[in-house]
């Protein structure tokens, strides 16, 4: 017979105690946390593991087969181009939940949102705009997954960073005294494979360790970056007046030249930490040495940074944009 394994309860990953450098590793099998979970959640210190996409396709797959409730959790600073392509996968019903509104400004309302958001074609049972940091909508959340579950399971999918090991850490927090943490982090791939949670006798939630977008910014700078980028606060917006010839540069990683068009209004939507600068763009070469995208825009149309957060733009013009060559680039129309 095959012995049961145990597995951590931060990550989810198969527990051994035979190889330090494989996953998993722990000195005492007992403890129920694998080292690399017990080092980010004691000292904070994190530690990448690359995961394949094709194995959380496999994981999308196989709950699809299922009629439970989807929680597909989105990060609102950075929504997916195509948020039906989870269809392909998962034709249960499926709550989709905006996460992170925090970081969003508070003028913008939630209302405003959910219209842009139905707007690009919806096909979700509902939809949330929560923040599972500041624990803001997460009781109208439960009483979503409440009326639309279908029995007491409640998988939780998306892309990883969303914050879905997150929610469930604040609805285990709130709604139960199950004691259990899982392990957060602002890496990518923190879970490592699907965790079983009972959140009541009525709801049982499956964290899953989430699909990574290569194209994400996050994959491609060290730590000391990565905390700069991700937005702990509010995002004060900063608006720029820029004639062509003019370019903004964002926190040394990314540089917009506007090349062509009137004298045109820029909104930088990025974390607070970042600085943005203005200058004339024929006098520097500051970046230029990135991969550089040429985009034309329409009127009230937002640069997309993937991993960073958005350029709001008012009139039509020309930009060149220079920016990391996996990092991805591209244009919608306003969020805000
Ligand atoms: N600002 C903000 N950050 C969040 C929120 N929820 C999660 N995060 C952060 O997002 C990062 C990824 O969270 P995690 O739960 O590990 O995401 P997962 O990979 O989807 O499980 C961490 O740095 C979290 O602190 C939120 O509501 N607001
Ligand atoms: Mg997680």
């Amino acid at each position: 017979m095959d012995e049961i394994k145990k597995t951590c309860r931060g990550c989810g990953i198969i527990l051994q105690d035979d190889n330090m450098t494989q996953e998993g590793y722990t000195t005492d099998i007992e403890n129920d946390l694998c080292q690399r979970c017990f080092r980010m959640k004691n000292y904070g210190e994190y530690q990448v593991v690359a995961k394949s996409n094709d194995e959380y396709i496999e994981i999308l797959k196989s709950i699809g087969q299922t009629k439970d409730l989807v929680l597909y959790i989105v990060d609102l600073l950075n929504l997916d181009r195509d948020l039906s392509k989870i269809r392909e996968y998962i034709p249960n019903k499926i709550l989709l939940v905006l996460n992170k509104r925090d970081v969003l400004p508070k003028s913008v309302s939630d209302e405003k949102i959910k219209e842009y958001i139905e707007s690009l074609g919806f096909n979700f049972e509902d939809i949330a705009i929560i923040s599972a940091n500041k624990n803001y909508n997460i009781d109208i959340l439960l009483n979503k997954i409440k009326k639309y579950q279908t029995s007491s399971k409640v998988y939780i999918v998306g892309n990883t960073n969303v914050g879905k090991s997150s929610l469930i850490n604040k609805l285990l927090k709130n709604y139960s005294d199950n004691p259990n943490e899982l392990t957060i982090s602002p890496l990518p791939s923190t879970t490592l494979n699907k965790i079983t949670i009972e959140l009541s006798d009525t709801i049982t939630l499956i964290d899953t360790p989430g699909l990574v977008d290569r194209e994400n910014l996050v994959n491609y700078v060290d730590n000391d970056i990565l905390k700069k980028i991700n937005p702990k606060k509010e995002i004060k917006p900063r608006t720029y007046q820029l004639r062509p010839n003019q370019c903004l540069i964002i926190g040394n990683l990314v540089r917009l030249d506007y090349i062509e068009g009137e004298k045109n209004s820029f909104t930088v939507y990025v974390s607070n930490s970042l600085k943005v600068k203005r200058m004339n763009a024929s006098k520097r070469e500051t970046l230029k040495d990135l991969n550089k995208t040429t985009i034309d825009l329409k009127y009230r149309e937002d640069i997309v940074i993937n991993g960073l957060g958005w350029v709001k733009v008012i009139q039509n013009g020309k930009v060149d944009v220079y920016l990391n060559k996996d990092v991805s680039v591209y244009t919608r129309k306003s969020l805000i």
